[in-house]
């Protein structure tokens, strides 16, 4: 009962941010402040003269930088990002709009063999969502991580099978050659471009790019890009959706990801993470309260670990993270359980 109350006193208080972060936002036609959500397959959308808008799916190897891009892509963190791999577990849509045009960017889970999904019991959403986002995108960016010298000049397994013949000859690829700033020497991209210019693995890259997600350095231009790319279409979210995920999701998965980055090796995997209260200040200031389960007395030790700094440094770190998410100021508290 008391979780039902506090659910209805979220929506309330937090129909402002609710505007921006929503999972699927009408588009009212008589444009009025109220913004009703709906269900996916109510969607409806308005044409107006001049628009244009373009889906991108962003797909590669775990830990390539997907997530980093498509944030510096929008100019939010909406993605979260951790140094360790199978930080995004699902496709999320974060979307960009600037003049008449929407940029809807996939930001998919790092693709895996069947092998790993087994292996490392992941979601069933590693598999199923980068093909979903290929087939439905209107152009799909491979993301290649250029600092690994084991895999920088061949293109994931994982990648390939899912292309299929209909999906390469439909979909225009580019090609995202990532992580430069982290290059000694840049002739190696030259080397990188040969490879990749050569139509091997039959896969034709309409252009490619040399980025460094990181630094934002490529960035600009690439966005551009895709602005030019656009062609004539509705828009399917409204001017001020930033992603399709709530407040409260991206809260939740920002702190997974800074466990992810805080903890050692598997640990954080073990881990649950959940929120337990979101609420919306009067100055549109977010405060919320985390839970983390741990599985043994020693985790919660680990965590707790120097006075609980560890633990303040995991919420500063996310904080600030969701403050360039959100553009407003957040307070999360983090509580550890076994
Ligand atoms: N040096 C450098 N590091 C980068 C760059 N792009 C991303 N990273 C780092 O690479 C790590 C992984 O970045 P993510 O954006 O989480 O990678 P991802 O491909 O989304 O990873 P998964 O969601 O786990 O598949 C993070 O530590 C990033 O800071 C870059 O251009 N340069
Ligand atoms: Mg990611």
């Amino acid at each position: 009962m008391l979780f039902t109350i506090e659910k209805y006193a979220i929506r309330v208080g937090s129909r402002y941010l609710r505007r921006y972060f929503s999972k699927n936002v009408d588009i009212a036609v008589n444009n009025t402040q109220e913004f009703v959500l709906q269900p996916e397959d109510s969607f409806t959308s308005i044409r107006r003269e001049g628009q244009k808008s373009l889906k991108i799916a962003l797909l590669g190897a775990p830990n390539v930088g997907k997530s980093t891009l498509v944030n510096q892509l929008i100019k939010r963190s909406v993605c979260p990002t951790s140094s360790k791999v199978h930080t995004t577990q699902a496709k999320t849509n974060a979307i960009y709009c600037e003049d008449d045009t929407q940029l809807i960017f996939m930001d998919t889970p790092g693709t895996v063999s069947e092998n790993e999904l087994k292996r490392y019991k992941l979601a069933n959403s590693f598999k199923t969502d980068p093909k979903v986002s290929s087939h439905t995108a209107d152009i799909i960016g491979i993301v290649q991580d250029t600092q690994n010298l084991y895999t920088r000049d061949k293109i994931n397994q994982n990648i390939l099978k899912l292309l299929t013949e209909d999906i390469r000859n439909k979909i225009p690829m580019i090609l995202i050659l990532n992580k430069v700033d982290k290059l000694k020497k840049k002739e190696i991209l030259l080397h990188l471009v040969n490879v990749f210019s050569k139509g091997k693995y039959s896969l034709n890259f309409h252009d490619i790019f040399m980025i460094s997600a990181l630094t934002g350095d490529g960035v600009d231009d690439l966005r551009t890009y895709f602005l030019d790319s656009a062609k004539p279409g509705d828009w399917q979210y409204q001017n001020n959706v930033y992603s399709n995920l709530t407040c409260e999701d991206i809260i939740q998965q920002t702190v997974r990801a800074k466990l992810l980055d805080n903890l050692p090796n598997e640990v954080p995997y073990c881990l649950q993470v959940r929120l337990e209260h979101f609420d919306v200040g009067p100055n549109d200031n977010i405060n919320a309260i985390i839970s983390v389960t741990c599985p043994t007395k020693r985790i919660v030790n680990l965590l707790l670990n120097g006075k609980g700094k560890r633990l303040k440094n995991i919420a500063v770190v996310a904080e600030k993270e969701l403050r360039y998410a959100f553009r407003t100021s957040v307070k999360l508290k983090i509580s550890v359980q076994l």
